[in-house]
């Protein structure tokens, strides 16, 4: 069975006035910190060019469209690809994405060890709302920006493993790993974005932000007996502040590494996928034990219903 090493490539923040040639250089710096540790399989976060940028009402499609890529690599990107491909690490990151077609996706990409794109996922669970909202503290206007993916949830064996991605809000929903899970998956990558603050319920606190994030993280990983990283875009972004957090979890549910901070970090851990195999060959051996004649409900309904 195949082992690897794991990286999550966490990056503190993006100011909106940063060029895509200075977020490529720390991504780079990232890489090689990476070699060095001997990562063979490198996560960066959502969005990982630019700010978050959802947080801000646009209107003009020229500002808009600046922070999207039309192409993928690109000028901008091409050094970040071939050095990874020097360094034979396999790597994936979040971005805009602009298609030929004028569609926006909030997209993950995912490379081969010889720095190939084999994978891309698109976000299917876009948080937030369409249009400005007084009543919130901040605004998170992912729904006006991004249409929702149209991809489902692929898998692709890479580096001889099952390999899986899914996008920042998509870890709090079950159904992502399980769509997953199902594919045999054996390592789930996830950038995230994360306010620190929750824009309806001020008093919730970071501490409680970081627990939600770990939860849902660990939760996925042992249900489903599969390694889950979770990368973060952090720290303070032009005045709005986004948690760290970014962990590795085992086919067990237990962590283990950790980001210690809110700036560019590297976490590694090495990863034996063996590991994967007593899960999903006995308490969620999916083909002995689920029950798919009582989830009807998980794909013909959306949202919930009293009935009593
Ligand atoms: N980027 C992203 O998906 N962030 C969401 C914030 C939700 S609050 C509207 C998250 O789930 O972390």
């Amino acid at each position: 069975m195949t082992k690897l090493v794991i990286g999550g490539a966490q990056m503190g923040p993006i100011q909106r006035a940063d060029s895509r040639a200075l977020v490529i250089d720390r991504m780079v710096a990232l890489l090689e910190r990476a070699a060095q540790a001997g990562v063979e399989m490198l996560v960066y976060p959502e969005l990982a060019l630019t700010t978050f940028f959802p947080r801000w009402y646009m209107t003009d499609p020229a500002e808009i469209d600046a922070f999207f890529e039309r192409d993928m690599p690109n000028a901008a990107t091409a050094p970040l690809f071939a050095r990874a491909r020097e360094l034979r690490i396999a790597i994936s990151f979040g971005y805009a994405e602009l298609t030929p077609e004028g569609r926006r996706f909030n997209t993950a990409i995912l490379t081969d060890r010889d720095g190939r794109i084999v994978g891309k996922y698109r976000k299917i669970h876009l948080p937030g709302h369409s249009e400005y909202d007084p009543e919130r503290s901040h605004q998170h206007l992912e729904k006006r920006y991004f249409e929702p993916g149209d991809l489902g949830f692929p898998v692709w064996r890479n580096a001889d493993v099952v390999m899986g991605m899914a996008i920042c809000n998509d870890r709090r929903w079950p159904e992502t790993y399980r769509c997953l899970g199902l594919q045999g998956v054996e390592l789930i990558m996830i950038g995230y974005n994360t306010p620190s603050v929750n824009s309806q319920k001020g008093a919730e606190g970071l501490e409680k932000r970081l627990f939600h994030s770990d939860l849902s993280l660990q939760a996925g990983a042992y249900q489903n007996a599969t390694y889950v990283v979770g990368v973060a875009k952090a720290g303070l972004e032009d005045g709005h502040p986004l948690i760290g957090g970014s962990i590795i979890v085992d086919p067990d549910g237990t962590v283990i590494a950790r980001a210690k901070t809110e700036g560019d970090e590297l976490i590694v851990a090495p990863c034996d996928f063996a590991a994967c195999a007593f899960g999903k060959t006995t308490i969620f051996d999916f083909a002995r034990h689920r029950r798919p004649e009582h989830y009807g409900r998980i794909t013909a309904q959306v949202g919930a219903t009293v009935e009593v």
